[in-house]
């Protein structure tokens, strides 16, 4: 049996159809039912629902043998994980956001401190960083775009895809980071043991990813 770990959600929503292009079902619906591990159209693979930020964990530690998870999650996470493949899918991009006040342009220029507010600790700190900038990192678990508007900070690090967040709260993206999409991630031992099996997923999942492009 094969174990591929998936979120609940946009990851779950566009890696169907890639699925569905290696000729994979999953037989339940994770809106409906309640189960957290799903049968899918083929005998030895299924599929374990666990939250987006603990897909890494789960593959890392062998409680799944492969998984699906963004970029963003994946460069927070300490590693020890394959990733083989860019699946394209949940695309986004990490950027830099401020209260429309605020002269971010001008704060850089002048090496003034600036307090930044994130989820993504890890990636924000290497990214100012390599920029020069000084920066006092908050972290925070959700709702980033309060943090300037309460002035809890200058700046937040967040994933932006429309925009219409930052526009609902009246921010403006000053710097894109980073481009992010979900990758296959795949445990190393795993893929030793179950060599077959497992590189003709991975294959497939390659191939449903040219034919998408
Ligand atoms: O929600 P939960 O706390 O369970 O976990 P999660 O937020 O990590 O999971 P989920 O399902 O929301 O996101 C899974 C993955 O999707 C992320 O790790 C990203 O790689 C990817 N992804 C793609 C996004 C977005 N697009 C995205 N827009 N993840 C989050 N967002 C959020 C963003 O943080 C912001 O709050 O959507 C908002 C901005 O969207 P726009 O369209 O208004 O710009
Ligand atoms: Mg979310």
């Amino acid at each position: 049996m094969i174990t591929l770990a998936l979120s609940k959600g946009r990851i779950f929503d566009e890696s169907l159809p890639l699925l569905a292009a290696a000729g994979i079902e999953v037989l339940d619906d994770p809106e409906t039912s309640r189960k957290l591990i799903l049968a899918t159209s083929r005998a030895d693979l299924r599929v374990v629902l666990v939250r987006a930020s603990d897909v890494p964990t789960y593959v890392q530690y062998g409680g799944a043998h492969l998984g699906v998870a963004g970029l963003d999650v994946l460069l927070e996470h300490d590693d020890g994980l394959y990733r083989p493949l860019d699946l394209a899918i949940a695309r986004c991009r990490l950027s830099v956001a401020v209260r429309e006040d605020f002269d971010y342009a001008n704060a850089v220029r002048q090496g003034s401190r600036i307090r930044v507010a994130t989820k993504y600790t890890q990636m924000a700190r290497r990214h100012f960083a390599a920029k020069g900038v000084h920066v006092d990192l908050i972290k925070l678990y959700g709702s980033m775009e309060l943090a300037p508007l309460t002035g809890l900070a200058d700046a937040i690090v967040d994933l932006v895809s429309t925009g219409g967040t930052l526009r609902a709260n009246r921010l403006l993206e000053v710097e894109q980071i980073m481009d992010i999409s979900a990758r296959l991630v795949v445990n190393p031992a795993a893929l030793k043991i179950r060599r077959e099996p497992m590189r003709a997923l991975i294959d497939a999942f390659e191939r449903a990813v040219q034919e998408r492009a």
